[in-house]
Order: structure tokens, then C-alpha cells, then sequence
């Protein structure tokens, strides 16, 4: 094989090679051709070889520049951390100084970590220091500390609104002192309950005054939300007794909480805790009252995420999952439920400015308004699915009461502006009138229940509140029947005082009968137990302020006797099972509707009429005072407030 060396490149011979002195100077005089030859044999070795050498050094081609129109040098890098971008495998890297400010960089940041390694380090020995319980308590401040944040961020004050007129929520001492004998003791019976619920029942939702301990019912839900705190918060502040009312304030402050999951009654919640909070909010200018109403009835808004819009009987508050009770008609809702929402949502739209609660209960007021109605009476079963009546019953007791109650309230709240109110409670008022209400043989009136289609002649405890709803609505009736209903108040409040007079204990009965000889007494055993409830007293209030006829105070005291001497126990104030026994049994509830209503009742009875004038106040059906609202326009829906 011929050596590519001795072969011409361009086809011209070689030269002879004249290697001259410069290269070999020891040997130029005594270089033979022989060792000539060896040289250049070397020579031409060593040529190949650098030639060769040259075919196999690597493909430059492969390190072109990308002509990306920078001054950018291309390095095969996969690392992009320092900031570079990769471009198929290439980092873009800026110019020296920024591979240089990268490094530095990629140094201070391990030195940072290093640190913060150390540190935690350092902690952990620490931690290991101290004993289980310190580390609990240390967690449990850290936890505390983000609860407290979330609520500072849950409680922003809500934008200001012109307060209405606020009137007499100071006055009312009687001069009289036999009078002002009589307000102390019912203000010393507040005390009773309140102190032993304070000692024994603080912060559940009801007290057991024998048992000594917290009291509950499913439509508070299976969580502690001190519904007595809330319910009472008002008739202490409106006997004075503001050292309580701070420690209530202060209990709700810290500890009323509804992001639970618990299934309450909306109805309950409603005119319990938003109607409590609302009222101790006007009466002291407490903001955390008027931001716990809002934050409850928001809490209460998926209730009505019903095909209707005629709201669930319940919600849970946590998932705002609704349902109704079991033993409603035809999985209906219930009209004195749904129908006694209307006061207290219309309050939280003109304090928050938003008209979400105002359009919830206009809504249900409409689509009443559409329905038809047997006799010109309103079912108590309404579906909320279908829209359609349950059975035919109607109350103006229970399941019925409070919506008639609110559509006179709703009228007179808005400073009788509401005239479609008006018109409804008219219409339903005239109906009960004809179908419901009759006279016993012994001449007592008597309001009777309609069940499909006949009526029963038995009246509730809880329809005694009526005589103080015809009276608070005789002003403003329709063809001027002023006196006739007036009239008819004083005839329920009569009534419902027989069924008092009538009993052993001289306290009513749970529902009483005029049939078969019997008048206005309890027949069925479970029929004849008393609760504490605030009814019969309720009317006797109403009935006093327009008619100031003494005998209502008279029946007042007779019933406060009564209680303090049947119903109080050494632990609060209990109900009793029979009210025709002369040794009755308790049944260990002090409900929380006898510090709202029966003893707030009593106290305005003994006041002067300038506590909490009727021109400025309407009661809410658990005797929450919420302020009229002078508002401009003619219906509320007219006002701008509420669009
Ligand atoms: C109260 O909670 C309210 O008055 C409600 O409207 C019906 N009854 C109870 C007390 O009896």
C-alpha cells in the first residue's frame, strides 16, 4: 500500500529535499545519502501522522454560533437554575459578569438554607426541653391566634346606616308604689333565672333548673349557642341589669360561633337569636350584635334553595343542607315558620344595605299572594317542592300564629307604609272571623281550629296572643272596626284568663276545650301541663297600654304569684306537668322564652307606657323590640334601600 505521503496532491513531483545546516548542524558535513534517507523516512512519518491527525479531530461544525442576533455564547447546559433559558438543550447565558452574579446567587442561597436548617435545629432542641403539656398550650396559642385573625377579618364593620328614632329605652318607673313593688319582684324573678342559668346552664342553650345542669332541644341543634344568653339580652337591659347584660355581651363576643354542623330550626333561629340580637343591638349601639345577626342569617340564606323559594324548616349551618320535619303534611313546610321571617329580614336589608333578606321574604309574600285559599283561610301546610297546600288545617295556635302576627307588624314597622300588608292581614282576620271564632254557651269567644273543612273547639295556650294582636291592630282597621276589634281582644284576654282561673295552680293549660259542657279547661292529660309560656301575659300587656283598665294588672300579678310560687325552684324556674294538681311535677326546663318574653312582658305591664312606646317599637314574636322604620316611600318595596 503506497503511504499518501509520497503521493503529489495536486499532481506536480516533489522536490528533493534540502534539509541545509539550520536543521541538523552537527551532522551537515558528515551526512551520508544512507542516513538521508532514514531522515527522511522519519520526516515524512511524522507528516503523515500530523496529517492524518487532522481528519480525526472532532466536527467543529457541530459548535456553530445560533445566530439569535445577540451576543449570547452558546454552552451545551441543562441547568436552568441560575437563571438561564434552554433552548433544546442550550442555556442562554447573558454575559460573563451574569454567569458570575448567578453563582453568587446559587452560594447565598445555600448558605440560607444551611442557616434556616440550623435554626429549626436549634428550635427543635429547644421544643424537646419542655414538658407535653407546655408544647399543648403553646399549639393551642398559635391556634387561637389564627381563629382570632379570621374572625377580625369575619367581623368588618358594616357600612353605617341613619339610626332610626330610638325612644324610651331608659324610661317607664312607675311612681306608683305598689306598681313599682310589683316591677321589682318581676325584675328580681329575672334574676333567679338568669343567675342559676349563669351558675349551672352557662353557655348551653337552655337551663335544667332541678337538675342543675345545660337543657337542649333539636331546634337549637345538637351544638351550645346560648340561645338563653342571646333571648335575654334585652329584658335585662331593659330592667337595668347591665353588669348581666355585659357578661351575655361578652359570652356571645367570644363564644357564639355558627360554622357548626349543626341542624337548627330557621324559624326558632330567626326569632330567637337574630331577633335578639337585632333588638340588643338598637337598645345599646352594640356592633358585634348587629354583625353576629348578619353573619346567623347568612348562615340561614340555603334554607331557601327550595324549588319555591318557600324555605326548609331546618338547615344544617355548616352545609346549608334543608329539610322539613318529619311529621309535617306531605313533607310541607309550615306557615307560622316560613310566614314569621319578615321583621327581622327586613332589618338585616336596611342595616347591611343588602336586599337579599328583603327579596327572600317579599318573595314568599308574593307567591302567597297568587295561591288560592279555601274559605279565605291559609292552609298551615304549605310544600315547598310543589308549591302546593298540605291538608287543609288552619291555626291561628300553633303552626299558624306568628304569620298573621307579622303581617300586622310588617305594616306597622314600616310606619304603615306597607299597605299590602295591611290588606292581607285584613283579608286573613276577616276569614278567621267567620270560620274560626265563635262563642262558648257560657258566653266565652273562643278561637277554634279549622281542620278540612269542620271545626274543632279548642283553643291553645299559644292562641292567646291573639287578643293582643287585635287590639295592637284595631287602629288602622278596615271600615273603621277600631272599637269592634279592641272589643274582640278584650274578649280573647278574658277567655284565656279563665283558662288561669280555672286550674288548680292558677296557670293555663296547653290548650283547653268549650265542648260537651267543658269551657275553657284542659281535658287530655297532655294537654294540661304549663311551660312558662308567654301568651296569656303577651295580651294582657297589649291590652293595658290601650285600654289601661285595671284588671289587666290584676291578672298580671295573679299569673306572677302563680309562677313564683308553682314554677320556682332553688336552681331557676321550671314548668310543671299539670296545672290542675295541687302537687304538680316539674318538668326541669327553664325555657328561654320565659327570660324573652314572660318576664320582659310582666315588667312592661308594672312600667309606664313611655318604656318602649308602641308608636316606636313592634315586638317581634318573641318579644325582641325592633325600632319602626320610617321609611319615604310608600311600600318598602318602593324604597331605594331595598332595589
Ligand atoms: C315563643 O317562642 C314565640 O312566641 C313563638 O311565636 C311561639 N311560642 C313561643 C313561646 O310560647
Amino acid at each position: 500500500m503506497t503511504t499518501p505521503a509520497l503521493l503529489p496532491l495536486s499532481g506536480r513531483r516533489l522536490p528533493p529535499l534540502n534539509l541545509g545546516a539550520s536543521a541538523f548542524p552537527h551532522h551537515r558535513a558528515t551526512l551520508r545519502l544512507s542516513e538521508k534517507f532514514i531522515l527522511l523516512l522519519i520526516l515524512s512519518a511524522f507528516i503523515t501522522l500530523c496529517f492524518g491527525a487532522f481528519f480525526f479531530l472532532p466536527d467543529s461544525s457541530k459548535h456553530k454560533r445560533f445566530d439569535l442576533g445577540l451576543e449570547d455564547v452558546l454552552i451545551p447546559h441543562v441547568d436552568t437554575s441560575k437563571g438561564g433559558k434552554n433552548l433544546g438543550g442550550f442555556l442562554i447565558h447573558g454575559q460573563g459578569h451574569d454567569e458570575h452574579r448567578h453563582r453568587e446567587e446559587e452560594e447565598r442561597l445555600r448558605n440560607k438554607i444551611r442557616a434556616d436548617h440550623e435554626k429549626a435545629l436549634e428550635e427543635a432542641k429547644e421544643k424537646l426541653k419542655k414538658s407535653r403539656d407546655e408544647i399543648q398550650a403553646e399549639i393551642q396559642t398559635e391556634k387561637n391566634k389564627v381563629v382570632q385573625e379570621l374572625k377580625k377579618k369575619d367581623s368588618k364593620p358594616l357600612p353605617p346606616v341613619p339610626l332610626p328614632n330610638l325612644i324610651g329605652i331608659n324610661s317607664g318607673e312607675p311612681a306608683d308604689p305598689d306598681v313599682r313593688e310589683k316591677r321589682n319582684k318581676v325584675k328580681e324573678m329575672m334574676k333567679h333565672a338568669w343567675d342559676n342559668y349563669r351558675q349551672y346552664g352557662w353557655g348551653h342553650n337552655e337551663l335544667k333548673p332541678i337538675a342543675r345542669k345545660g337543657h337542649t332541644t333539636n331546634i337549637f341543634g345538637n351544638s351550645q349557642m346560648g340561645a338563653t344568653i342571646v333571648d335575654a339580652l334585652d329584658t335585662l337591659y331593659i330592667m337595668g341589669l347591665h353588669d348581666e347584660f355585659r357578661e351575655g355581651q361578652e359570652w356571645i363576643d367570644k363564644n357564639l360561633d355558627f360554622s357548626v354542623n349543626s341542624e337548627v330550626s330557621v324559624f326558632e333561629v330567626n326569632i330567637r337569636f337574630i331577633g335578639g340580637l337585632l333588638a340588643a343591638y338598637y337598645l345599646s349601639g352594640q356592633e358585634v350584635f348587629k354583625i353576629k345577626a348578619v353573619q346567623l342569617a347568612g348562615k340561614l340564606l340555603p334554607a331557601f334553595n327550595t324549588p319555591t323559594g318557600i324555605p326548609w324548616a331546618m338547615v344544617n349551618l355548616k352545609s346549608g343542607v334543608g329539610r322539613n320535619w318529619g311529621w309535617a303534611s306531605a313533607g310541607s313546610s309550615i306557615l307560622a315558620e316560613f310566614g314569621t321571617l319578615h321583621m327581622e329580614f327586613v332589618h338585616l336589608s336596611y342595616l347591611t344595605g343588602d336586599p337579599v333578606y328583603y327579596n327572600k321574604v317579599m318573595h314568599i309574600r308574593k307567591l302567597l299572594q297568587k295561591m288560592d285559599r279555601p274559605n279565605g283561610l291559609y292552609p298551615n301546610y304549605l310544600n315547598p317542592r310543589t308549591g302546593r297546600w298540605g291538608q287543609h288545617h288552619t291555626s291561628v295556635g300553633g303552626l299558624g300564629d306568628s304569620f298573621y302576627e307579622y303581617l300586622l307588624k310588617a305594616w306597622l314597622m314600616s310606619d304603615k307604609t306597607d299597605t299590602e300588608a295591611r290588606k292581607m292581614y285584613d283579608d286573613a282576620i276577616e276569614a278567621i272571623e267567620k270560620h274560626l271564632i265563635r262563642k262558648s254557651n257560657g258566653g266565652l269567644t273562643f278561637i277554634g281550629e279549622w281542620k278540612n273543612g269542620h271545626l274543632e273547639r279548642k283553643m291553645g295556650h299559644l292562641t292567646c296572643f291573639a287578643g293582643g294582636m287585635f287590639a295592637l291592630g284595631a287602629d288602622g282597621s278596615r271600615d273603621d272596626k277600631a272599637g269592634h276589634y279592641l272589643q274582640l281582644g278584650a274578649e280573647i284576654a278574658h277567655t284565656c284568663h279563665e283558662s288561669y282561673d280555672r286550674t288548680t295552680l292558677k296557670l293555663g293549660p296547653e290548650a283547653f276545650k268549650f265542648d260537651g259542657g267543658v269551657e275553657a279547661v284542659a281535658v287530655r292529660q297532655n294537654e294540661k301541663y304549663y311551660i312558662l309560656r308567654p301568651e296569656v301575659i303577651e295580651t294582657y300587656w297589649y291590652m293595658w297600654r290601650f285600654t289601661h283598665d285595671p284588671k289587666y294588672r290584676q291578672w298580671g300579678w295573679e299569673a306572677t304569684q302563680a309562677i313564683d310560687k308553682y314554677c320556682r325552684v332553688s336552681g331557676g324556674f321550671s314548668g310543671v306537668k299539670d296545672v290542675y294538681s295541687s302537687s304538680p311535677t316539674y318538668d326541669d326546663v327553664q325555657q328561654s322564652f320565659f327570660l324573652a318574653e314572660t318576664l320582659k312582658y310582666l315588667y312592661l305591664l308594672f312600667s309606664n307606657d313611655d318604656l318602649l312606646p308602641l308608636d316606636n317599637w313592634v315586638f317581634n314574636t318573641e318579644a325582641h323590640p325592633l325600632p319602626v322604620l320610617h321609611l319615604a316611600n310608600t311600600t318598602l318595596s318602593g324604597n331605594p334601600a331595598y332595589r
